[in-house]
């Protein structure tokens, strides 16, 4: 008699669900399958699970593979029932690999392939349905998204597409993920896309997926200019479809509780935005090597763009720009001051320049300071005039961040915030435009360099 557990959220029950745990069943002969309930979904940092404990079980007691359903309420419950229920094989699907070996001295531990592909029947539970996602570019940030994703309930990453065949294999070599070279059959698999390609594809990917009427999540700098933004999200409005530039930052929930904090009026007037993220980069990258694409503010200049953005709005009235250049004529650090009326801001990125990475908001009455990484947001505080009155704020943050895009992605989807108000089209159009303003500069400062 051969004991098999495994263990799930499994919210708005799919096909990958199912097959996993008739593969379960087929391991052993008793099925024991543990189903979590929504606070250690909480605490292990799974976002969005909708459908509650009692239909999640019922979705499994409805297979007919579960010889006994328990709850999972806390972390070092497996190796528990492990010993009590005698398991001889702990199962879970491809996308942990590796994460579960700790089972090990305690029973056989398989990894059953996840299923890719969900059909696109029988994917609505209510007024949700699982959003199959497909990943466009297979670089850095590929994999990490495909992680996060099995932190958010309600979001199945399907394949890939990637034109060059060498990183499409060593992809799904890695990942186990197909890899259209095709983007006409690769849209066809999916309800959205995620756009992780080189800058200066970005625009392209996008407008031709919304014309297909596919929801769009991508990475940033989203276009080089104002025009190009506002056209991507009229196109948007008119196929009645999800645009969001994927800047993470907009979407963690400390930085929600951060903006909120500093429209409190706890420092009174907002009266100047400093934000500052720099990253040395290593000489081979891209960052560095491109010319054109590559350099520190269109890598990086969404992240301090966005506090200035979100707090003194688009509104404004005067940008300076100042760079200083790297050896392959991008910029190595770039600072960008920005002119409100009542208020100014200055923003500072750097990929050959180190410098503090802070968020400081300053006020009539006092000052927020987000040390680094403030831009994931796990730690701020507010200062006062008198030194020792200090408060200081914890917020949750789990993963790298990605899960929250993914999931705000899911619920707009879906029809949840259906404003956008994480990231405005205004806000990401603004961004747009100081990156328009970014570019016309160094154009013009190349040819008086030429001349
Ligand atoms: N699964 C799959 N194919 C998919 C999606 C999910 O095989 N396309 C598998 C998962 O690998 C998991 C099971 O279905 O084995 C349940 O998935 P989820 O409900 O997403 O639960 P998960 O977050 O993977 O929880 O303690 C809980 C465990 O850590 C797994």
């Amino acid at each position: 008699m051969k004991t098999v557990i495994t263990y799930g959220t499994f919210d708005l029950f799919h096909e990958g669900h199912y097959n996993l745990l008739k593969r379960a069943k087929e391991l052993g002969d008793r099925l024991i399958v543990g189903v979590t309930t929504e606070h250690f979904d909480e605490a292990r940092g799974k976002v969005n699970v909708i459908d509650p404990i009692m239909k999640r079980i019922e979705n499994v007691k409805n297979t007919g593979f579960a010889d006994e359903i328990i709850i999972e309420d806390h972390e070092g419950q497996k190796i528990e029932d492990i010993q009590k229920y005698g398991a001889d094989i702990f199962t879970v699907g491809s996308d942990w690999v590796g994460h579960f070996d700790y089972l090990k001295p305690f029973c056989e531990v398989v990894y059953l392939p996840r299923t890719p592909e969900i059909s696109s029947t029988k994917i609505r539970s209510g007024k949700f349905k699982v959003i199959r996602i497909g990943i466009i570019g297979t670089g850095r940030v590929a994999p990490r998204f495909l992680y996060e994703a099995n932190y958010v309930s309600g979001v199945n990453v399907d394949c890939a597409f990637n034109p060059d065949a060498e990183s499409a294999g060593a992809f799904h070599k890695k990942t186990g993920l197909k890899v259209y070279a095709d983007f006409d059959q690769f849209l066809k698999k999916v309800d959205a896309v995620y756009i992780a390609s080189p800058h200066e594809t970005h625009y392209l990917y996008a407008k031709s997926a919304m014309e297909a009427g596919k929801s769009v999540l991508c990475e940033k700098p989203m276009t080089f200019s104002r025009a190009a933004a506002e056209e991507l999200y009229a196109l948007a409005e008119e196929k009645g479809v999800v645009l969001m530039e994927a800047v993470k930052t907009a979407y963690c929930p400390g930085f929600q509780q951060l903006l909120t904090v500093a429209e409190s009026g706890k420092i009174g007037e907002i009266c100047d935005v400093e934000a500052a993220f720099t990253r040395l980069a290593d000489p081979a990258s891209r960052e560095v090597t491109d010319s054109e694409y590559g350099g520190s503010f269109l890598e990086y200049g969404s992240y301090p763009l966005l506090p200035i953005i979100k707090l003194l709005g688009t509104e404004y009235e005067d940008v300076h720009i100042d760079s200083l250049p790297s050896a392959n004529g991008n910029d190595a650090y770039t600072k960008i001051q920005i002119r409100y009326a009542n208020a100014m801001a200055t923003a500072k990125t750097g990929t050959g320049v180190k410098s503090e990475g802070q968020l400081v908001i300053s006020g009539t009455k006092g000052y927020i300071l987000a040390p680094s990484p403030w831009w994931l947001t796990k730690y701020f505080e507010i200062r006062y005039e008198d030194a020792t009155k200090i408060e200081s704020y914890h917020p949750n943050f789990m993963g790298d961040g990605l899960r929250y895009e993914i999931s705000q992605f899911m619920l707009k989807i879906n029809g949840v915030d259906t404003r956008g108000y994480r990231l405005t089209a205004q806000e990401s159009i603004a961004m747009a435009d100081i990156t328009e303003r970014f570019m016309a500069q160094r154009e013009g400062s190349l040819s008086i360099a030429e001349d």
